[in-house]
């Protein structure tokens, strides 16, 4: 039981052939940009960020385990034995913050994931519109991460800071707010970044409550590993680095990838690499006018070899201009 999740970026007319990963099965597939979709049985979740230079992108999201498909409480779901992904898009109702809607969508998502018992989540993804813009006095990503936190707070069990999962949260043009996530039957290992402090424990300054992620998180599955590595940025200890410098921020971001990449290892006694075949990334970059200078240099630093995505993302942090996520996997036999 259990395989690592293959994760893979397509061009739509590869999506749309259904010729991709064979003998896998899709989990889900994520959809960036202008891609032409019919109702497929998976979870197609259109996220509202703007791919640089191709007009669309497809990130399909694998499995060699027999998947089930469904729907629950507005999510979309796709269950193996021991993985569940589940994702949702929700435009904002009129007159409702953003802290109260956060804090919805997460009680709902929490309900959810013990409902089908797979109680322990590993990779979330959000996506907020907006997320810089202040609201009533709060800057909507203090929003978000207040009523994640209340959620987390009063539908969790108690130890949440052990089980925070990897994650990322960018800010897009449209769409309202866009959560999806991986969750499984039994827990895996969160990593912290050694020069970072952690996200949970940020000072006040950044907000009234914390984000609340873990650097990265390591699943071991009976046939391989994941490493999926958090939306990581120009930040040491706590402090954003580099303003208004965007190749120190990108230099800085690859920096804390490798770090936490490295910190992987004694926390879970497995040695990851990134590289090809391997290693999927997605850059997200404030600025389009700054993708052929951030593309430069992930070249530079990581080879040309590796999949990347580029988006168009707004950062939760209005100073920062970069942040870089991924997923590493390693085969049983090496795990
Ligand atoms: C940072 O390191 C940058 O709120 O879930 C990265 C990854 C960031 C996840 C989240 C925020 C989140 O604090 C921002």
């Amino acid at each position: 039981m259990g395989s690592p999740i293959r994760f893979g970026y397509l061009t739509p007319e590869t999506y749309l052939s259904e010729a991709w990963m064979p003998g896998t099965r899709p989990l889900a597939a994520i959809v960036y940009g202008e891609v032409p979709l019919s109702p497929r049985p998976w979870p197609q979740l259109s996220v509202m960020l703007r791919p640089l230079a191709v007009p669309g992108i497809v990130e399909i999201l694998c499995t060699h385990a027999p998947v089930v498909y469904g729907q629950e409480d507005g999510f979309d779901l796709a269950a193996t034995s021991d993985l569940l992904f589940a994702g949702i898009r929700i435009e904002e109702p009129p007159g409702t913050s953003v802290t109260a809607l956060s804090e919805q969508v997460y009680a709902r998502l929490l309900r959810l994931i013990h409902h089908r018992d797979y109680p322990y989540i590993l990779r979330m993804w959000n996506t907020l519109q907006d997320i810089n813009l202040d609201q009533n006095g709060l800057e909507r990503y203090r929003q978000f991460c207040l009523g994640r936190h209340e959620a987390l707070t009063k539908h969790g069990d108690g130890a949440e800071e052990e089980r925070y999962p990897a994650a990322s949260a960018v800010g897009s043009t449209a769409g309202g707010l866009c959560v999806y996530f991986l969750a499984a039957k039994s827990p895996g290992i969160p990593i912290e970044n050694p020069k970072q402090v952690s996200a949970y424990r940020y000072p006040p300054q950044y907000g009234p409550r914390s984000p609340s992620f873990a650097r990265g998180l390591v699943k071991t599955w009976s046939h391989g590993t994941d490493l999926f590595l958090s939306g990581t940025a120009s930040i040491t200890g706590h402090e954003s680095r580099h303003q208004g410098r965007l190749v120190a921020q990108v230099g800085k971001a690859i920096d804390n990838l490798k770090i936490l990449i490295g910190a992987a290892k004694p926390a879970s006694n497995i040695g990851f690499a990134l590289g090809p075949g391997s290693s999927v990334l997605k850059a997200y970059i404030r600025h389009a006018d700054d993708y052929r200078e951030v593309r430069s240099i992930l070249e530079q630093r990581l080879g040309k070899t590796i999949e990347i995505a580029y988006l168009q993302a707004e950062i939760c942090r209005k100073e920062l201009l970069f942040e870089i996520e991924g997923a590493v996997s390693v085969p049983a036999a090496v795990a």
